[in-house]
């Protein structure tokens, strides 16, 4: 039996579009050389880091190219729809440049460029997997690349398979791993080119001339059509509240997306929590607040949308966790010892400061249990485990249990909790996704071919048509700041988290309150691969609003 259905099939033969500056004529080197930016980076980077962003698509022509290519690629990290299509487009562009150019496919991440592991990607592969979701064709993984060992180890793969390129695909920390690599090659005399692509469904890797990460748009429109369907069921069953996580390990832009594509009655931000420094209780009460308010207008049912990284965003739940992160590192054994959950819960908690302390002994057993069960290799709490939608859940009941002994609550009130996360990751890439990664894939390889190392591939002007994008790179060093990492002061791009000002974050506060009392639910419907462009290729509400479109 085949493995494809209708729809497969017909969407393999879609012919991702590219910009026109791409296209047919001879893409060239637009930008100029820079010498500047703050000195502590640039110190860092001394062979990467004076260097322009650079655009594709001037007048002259391309250089040529007498050599193939041999470029190899990594997936890395969570993956994001239109991994596939940064490959084909690699490789259409490398086979454009040199037909006889090739690409290697290091297996599960930058594991296998460490332990040399791969598959070299033919025709016949790269066609199997266009405009496919997952990052099946060579998998990924979260190993890092990060200690000098690790480079040279990647430098004596790269010398063993006599690459001219690599291209890493991956989130922020990624890339700041490839552009530790570039500058690793370049100051050690390899003549490996580094070029990194912005990857995460999070869509928290942007700014500085990236747009949006590839991902985010796919991700939002799949869970947007779920929690369209659910309200559609709340509106018509009438008895639900639908508590639901979103997936997005720290910053809320996928819960802020979706809250624009949807709808819904509340939706947490967990960048305005820090920043209003919300205690879990004033959350809880907000949200009971509303649950009451709709009940007293007849409208027994709603929907909230919790981002994923919530709980680290809650000052007071950020102190616990960290107080919990060190006190299970310095008496582990003596935990570990300890055979019964109450007994550990109780020894913690005996630890912890009288605040955190408060706070632990106040949340239900099966969180508190989470929080020191889960942890990571590192022994970290592992934040994203735990079941944020049941906590609330259980705090909004028990505040419902208060106000209705007052009076303040007349109804009954049925939670149900969902978590949107591993459902939007590998879905089939939306025409944006499909075009923008093609895109990024082919102008990965046109960096390569100019022999930029230390680039990032980008596309702008992402809410016009795809072919009038722009295509380039940045210096992935300019991208860099210095955070504190395990101790040390480290050189990581930052993190791009909901900023409060920001048109996307504006245009939701200015209807949150309406959105909460009334029902004015939009049913996404499902993602719009063929038919009418208005339809078919919507860019997401966030790229819209942040490009004023
Ligand atoms: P990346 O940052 O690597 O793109 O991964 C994003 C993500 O999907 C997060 O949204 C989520 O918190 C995390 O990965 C889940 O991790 P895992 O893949 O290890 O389950």
């Amino acid at each position: 039996m085949m493995n494809k259905n209708a729809l497969t099939e017909a969407r393999s033969s879609y012919q991702p579009k590219l910009p026109a500056s791409l296209c047919g004529g001879s893409p060239t080197l637009t930008a100029p050389l820079a010498h500047d930016g703050p000195a502590d980076i640039r110190a860092l980077f001394p062979s990467t880091f004076d260097m322009a962003p650079v655009t594709f698509g001037g007048e002259g022509s391309a250089p040529a190219v007498s050599a193939p290519l041999r470029v190899g690629v990594i997936l890395s990290g969570g993956p994001a729809p239109g991994g596939h299509n940064v490959i084909a487009g690699l490789f259409d562009a490398l086979k454009q440049i040199h037909p006889d150019s090739s690409v290697f496919g290091f297996l599960n991440g930058p594991d296998g460029l460490l332990k040399n592991k791969g598959v070299e990607l033919d025709a016949a592969t790269i066609d199997r997997f266009r405009n496919t979701g997952g990052f099946d064709i060579i998998g990924s993984g979260r190993t890092k690349l990060e200690s000098v060992e690790d480079f040279q180890k990647a430098l004596e793969t790269a010398s063993a398979r006599n690459l001219t390129g690599l291209v890493v695909i991956g989130g922020d920390d990624s890339n700041s791993n490839a552009s530790k690599l570039a500058e690793f090659a370049k100051s050690n005399g390899s003549t490996l080119c580094v070029v990194g692509v912005p990857k995460t469904i999070d869509g928290d890797l942007k700014g500085g001339g990236i747009e949006t990460s590839f991902g985010f748009d796919t991700a939002c429109k799949v869970y947007s059509s779920l929690i369209g369907n659910i309200q559609r069921d709340a509106v018509s069953a009438r008895k639900y509240w639908h508590f639901i996580k979103l997936m997005g390990r720290s910053a809320s832009h996928i819960a802020l997306e979706c809250a624009l594509q949807t709808q819904p009655n509340i939706t947490i931000i967990s960048e305005e929590v820090a920043s209003r420094s919300l205690t879990l209780r004033q959350i809880v009460d907000t949200i009971a607040e509303t649950v009451a308010g709709r009940t007293a207008n007849g409208e027994q049912f709603g929907t909230v949308l919790i981002p994923e990284g919530l709980i680290e965003f809650v000052p007071e739940m950020g102190s616990l966790i960290s107080e919990l992160n060190e006190l299970l590192a310095s008496h582990g054994e003596a935990f570990n010892a300890l055979s019964s959950l109450p007994e550990k819960r109780d020894f913690v908690a005996a630890k912890l400061s009288s605040p955190s302390a408060a706070l632990y002994r106040s949340l239900p057993d099966d969180i508190a249990n989470q929080l020191i069960l889960d942890r990571d290799p590192h022994g970290n709490v592992q934040v994203a485990r735990i079941d944020t939608q049941r906590l609330l859940i259980d705090l909004v009941e028990s505040r419902l249990k208060d106000m209705k002994s007052s009076g303040a609550f007349k109804g009954s009130f049925s939670p149900l909790p969902h978590y949107f996360g591993y459902e939007g990751r590998c879905a089939a890439p939306s025409n944006f996704d499909a075009d923008y990664t093609y895109t990024l894939g082919f102008t990965a390889a046109l960096l390569l071919r100019d022999r930029l190392t230390g680039y990032i591939a980008t596309a702008g002007g992402l809410t016009n048509p795809a072919e009038q994008w722009t295509a380039g790179g940045i210096p992935l060093a300019r991208m860099m700041n210095l955070e504190r990492r395990h101790g040390k002061m480290v050189a990581v791009i930052k993190k791009a988290l909901v900023e409060l000002d920001s048109p996307t974050f504006l245009e939701f506060a200015k209807h949150r309150d309406t959105w909460a009392t009334t029902t004015s639910y939009i049913f996404a419907g499902p993602i719009q691969y063929f038919g009418p462009s208005e339809v078919c290729d919507q860019t997401t509400c966030t790229l819209q609003l942040e490009k004023g479109a």
